[in-house]
């Protein structure tokens, strides 16, 4: 009995002493464990001489009494413990943040998007169509005959005999057609793909847009009047184009055209694409009346422009992702 008098003492000695959570935990251990030098003497009990009924209530008491220490002294110190530690994490919320490193629009996209709203502002509607193309969507539609040496000029990446990368945005003029009865305005903007020689001017992997229009009496006078307006907005209203004869299967006529404008090399000439109006042979395949209809349709290299604009020699730069040459044109309007 005195024992437990003695280790309820101690108990408390060392409850009181303690100065952490941690070291009450250990307390707790040591005197109220399963075999703790307090609760172990229950097990003892059988053994005892003496009044076995007083010996048990002796050392639940003294089990009582330090459970009831330990409580107390627990939540004093946990509440000096969690003070503690918000000091210690405390942040100061008027302390500047550290700049975050955004992403911002590749130089290209800023031009397509520009692009974008120039024809969408003339209104055509804009429409994607798959990189991933059909062979009869890329040339079959587009009027090429089997084996013509025009595709020798597009040759391009073939998943297989049927699908390939498409060669020109233009591949989407069978799949409007498809879907879509005159009139009609579309546009659409995209990778393109082709199997060249890579140069300075030249990648297996560019961007260009497509527009097109089908309406009652649509001539080459509403082409040039249209890429008039989309060269201004993109260039600026000192711009001027011409046009000159070029082949190409899905029109007729067909040209070529450029743009010569003061702000852009001494207002040189520069080619930009190809345009015409839609073969016939083409609108009537989809069972559009071409004595009712005619359209028109351009096509131009997207990387051109920022080319032109910024003076980059070299187009392989863009798909590099060097950030040296990117950052030049962070948020930089196009021309
Ligand atoms: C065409 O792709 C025709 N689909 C354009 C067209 C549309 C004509 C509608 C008539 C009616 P072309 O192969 O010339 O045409 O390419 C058009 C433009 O794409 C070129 O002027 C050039 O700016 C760009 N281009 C072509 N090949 C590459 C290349 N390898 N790298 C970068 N740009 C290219």
């Amino acid at each position: 009995m005195e024992e437990i008098q003695l280790l309820q003492s101690q108990a408390l000695e060392e409850v009181a002493a303690a100065t952490s959570t941690a070291d009450l935990k250990e307390t707790r251990i040591k005197f109220l464990g399963n075999k703790g030098l307090i609760s172990g003497k229950l097990a003892e009990i059988g053994k005892y001489p003496g009044d076995k009924k007083a010996f048990g209530q002796a050392v639940n008491g003294a089990k009582g009494a330090v459970e009831a220490a330990l409580s107390e002294r627990e939540s004093v110190l946990l509440s000096k413990e969690r003070a503690a530690q918000f000091e210690a994490e405390r942040i100061d919320v008027t302390m500047p943040g550290r700049p975050m490193r955004g992403g911002y629009e590749h130089v290209l996209q800023t031009t397509m998007n520009k692009v974008k709203r120039t024809l969408g502002g003339l209104g055509f509607e804009y429409r994607e169509s798959p990189e991933l193309e059909e062979f009869r969507y890329n040339f079959d539609a587009l009027n090429y005959p089997p084996d013509h040496p025009a595709m020798d000029d597009q040759d391009t990446f073939y998943i297989d005999d049927n699908w390939l990368l498409r060669t020109q945005c233009t591949a989407i003029q069978g799949r409007v057609f498809e879907s879509t009865k005159p009139p009609l305005r579309m546009f659409t903007v995209g990778r393109t793909y082709r199997n060249e020689a890579v140069d300075r001017t030249h990648s297996h992997t560019f961007h260009q847009v497509d527009c097109f229009m089908v309406d009652e009496g649509v001539s080459m006078a509403h082409l040039k009047g249209t890429l008039g307006a989309f060269a201004r907005a993109m260039f600026g209203d000192e711009v001027k184009i011409r046009f000159r004869p070029d082949f190409f299967p899905f029109v007729e006529p067909g040209v070529d055209y450029a743009i010569s404008t003061p702000k852009l090399f001494g207002g040189r000439w520069v080619e930009l694409g190809g345009a015409g109006l839609i073969h016939p042979n083409i609108l009537e395949a989809y069972g559009i009346d071409t004595e009712r209809y005619s359209g028109f349709a351009f096509g131009l290299g997207v990387d051109r422009i920022p080319m032109m604009a910024y003076g980059i020699d070299d187009l392989r730069h863009f798909l590099e992702n060097d950030l040296r040459f990117l950052e030049q044109f962070r948020g930089e309007p196009v021309a």
